[in-house]
């Protein structure tokens, strides 16, 4: 059996023989590493990057893209709401928000579909459904924890959050969590429309973007 230290040279070996790197890779290098060389295991780019010369060179031709999604690309995106019944005075306002976002951001309204579940727990396995279903760009979850005076609270709020990320990760379409998770019922009101803003229009807005990235970026 090959000791460490030999595995480790067995590695060095390998990597010292690769062929140089198209542009001595410098263009592939993010602009994190231009002042880190010693960061690099390859001789030849750690001297690179360290000459002025070539650091300069580095930063005119870099052509690194960045995909974003964009909010004004909207028009046919199609969105599925997941909104729990539990706290209905606060996820209803939440609602009204992110429909007014959609609205604002021309989605068609025939091209969006609310589900009601009973509480915020039960919003994962719907949203995971939807998200399955191929019929929608994003899936948008709306609910509202509150702790009050129950130990629910958190068991409720934790799997209300990894219910929303598993669901995304399991459907490969973005689930947005617009779950509020509050201290009491004037925090969650501040956040459904009061002073704090609506944060279920937010959501949308995240939700237009994540389905725009997918769709018009990341196809
Ligand atoms: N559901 C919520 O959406 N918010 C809450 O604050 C809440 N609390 O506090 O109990 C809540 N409970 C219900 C839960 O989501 C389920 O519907 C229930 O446990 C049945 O599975």
């Amino acid at each position: 059996m090959a000791s460490a230290s030999a595995s480790a040279s067995t590695r060095w070996f390998v990597q010292s023989r690769l062929p140089p790197p198209r542009n001595n890779g410098l263009h592939r290098l993010p602009n994190t590493l231009l002042s880190l060389s010693s960061f690099s295991s390859s001789k030849a780019v750690a001297i690179a990057i360290s000459n002025p010369t070539e650091r300069k060179r580095f930063a005119q031709t870099a052509a690194v893209r960045h995909l974003v999604g964009s909010v004004t690309t909207a028009h046919g995106l199609r969105f599925a709401v997941v909104v729990a019944r539990f706290n209905e005075i606060i996820t209803k306002p939440l609602l009204e928000g992110a429909l007014t976002t959609f609205h604002n951001y021309s989605v068609q309204e025939e091209d969006i579909d609310v589900v009601w579940v009973p509480g915020s727990f039960e919003i994962g396995v719907v949203a995971q459904k939807l998200g399955s279903s191929g019929r929608y760009h994003a899936v948008l979850c709306i609910g509202a924890v509150i702790r009050g005076d129950t130990t629910h609270y958190d068991a409720v709020a934790n799997s209300a959050a990894s219910g929303v990320l598993s669901a995304g990760l399991k459907s490969g379409v973005p689930c947005i969590f617009g779950v509020l998770t509050c201290d009491n019922m004037e925090q969650a009101l501040n956040r459904a429309g009061g002073k704090s803003g609506n944060k279920g229009a937010e959501a949308a807005l995240t939700a237009i973007e994540m389905a725009s990235l997918f769709v018009h970026q990341l196809k």
